[in-house]
């Protein structure tokens, strides 16, 4: 849409909360719909830590997605406040958009959440997104298909797709238009992110880590931007990588070096990408002892 574009009569505006547990693909979503890598994704569960705003908008519509932490269940002080994030998301949505990974059979925790979704938010709509139909067959599809309209008859609407190859999301998206209130666009046409440079500096690093450290080890893991500057055409990015705990940092460091230079060049390459510019990025690593139990620390990095 462009700006000098009158705004269309019947336009619609409003916002959705992509919902659901951890590794359902409402981060791929996001990203197929965007069309840009705002969200990070990896095969790992528990990969979003925070709410991502990420904005659609044609002739028609403006859809404002909010991309969510995966709702699960968690002793831990930081996965609880990610849980709370998802359902603050879900407390302010025009709309709420449950994803599900229909390579699974439907479990006892999504049973919970649509439940819960169904009795806390009656007076949204509310869509089932039946996610990775790229990775199942029709036969083993459709019984899943069926135990969810039964699960939640009252929904509004059941959406298969596939957000990784992009199948049947212009559906969703169209879906969603006509469940969205009459308003003018909120946000610039122009306008498709919440993100800040610093802020997808720091996910594109833990996304590296995600990708390249095994067991509790990029759970641990938080990356701190201490600075970002622009000169000329190119971007200068300084950050740093907490670690849980002292036996982590060699591991993240690698011998001689190579992991770290290797998650190093990895998020570089994804940044310039994404910002279409040069990217200079020098990492540091730094053990703060269980600082994803601090309360102080988690304000401090955006997940109080
Ligand atoms: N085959 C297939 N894989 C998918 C699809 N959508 C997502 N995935 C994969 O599923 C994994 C998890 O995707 P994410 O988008 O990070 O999932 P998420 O729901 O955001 O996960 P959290 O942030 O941890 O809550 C990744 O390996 C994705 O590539 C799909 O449509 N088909
Ligand atoms: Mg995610």
């Amino acid at each position: 849409m462009s700006e000098d574009n009158a705004i269309a009569e019947g336009f619609r505006c409003g916002s959705v909360a992509l919902l659901g547990k951890p590794n359902v693909g409402k981060s791929t979503l996001l990203n197929q719909i965007i069309g840009s890598r705002i969200a990070i994704v990896t095969p790992k569960p528990q990969t979003t830590r925070h709410r991502i705003l990420g904005i659609y908008t044609d002739q028609l519509r403006q859809v404002v997605f909010i991309d969510t932490p995966g709702i699960h269940s968690s002793g831990k002080r930081m996965n609880r406040n990610m849980v709370r994030v998802a359902h603050g998301a879900a407390e302010e949505a025009d709309v709420l958009a449950l994803l599900h990974d229909m390579t699974k059979p439907l479990d006892r925790e999504t049973r919970n959440l649509s439940e819960q979704l169904a009795n806390r938010h009656s007076d949204r709509p509310r869509i089932h997104v039946l996610n990775k139909i790229d990775k199942i067959s029709h036969a083993e599809l459709l019984p899943r298909i069926a135990a969810l309209h039964e699960l939640d008859p009252s929904a509004d609407a059941f959406v298969p797709l596939s957000a990784r190859k992009g199948i049947q999301v212009d559906a969703f998206v169209a879906t969603l238009g006509g469940l969205l209130p009459e308003r003018p666009p909120i946000y610039d046409p122009e306008w498709f992110t919440d993100q800040s440079t610093r802020t997808l500096a720091a996910e594109y690093v833990r996304e590296q880590l995600f990708l390249s450290m095994q067991q509790e080890i990029p759970f641990q893991t938080a990356v701190v931007v201490e600075s970002c500057h622009e000169h000329g055409n190119a971007i200068d990015i300084a950050a740093t990588i907490l670690v849980g705990s002292r036996s982590h940092k060699p591991m993240v460091i690698g011998k001689q070096g190579a992991t770290l230079k290797h998650i190093g060049i990895r998020a570089r390459e994804g940044l310039q990408e994404l910002l279409g510019r040069r990217v200079d990025l020098r990492l540091f690593v730094k053990v703060q002892a269980n600082w994803f139990e601090q309360p102080a620390m988690l304000a401090e990095l955006g997940l109080g």
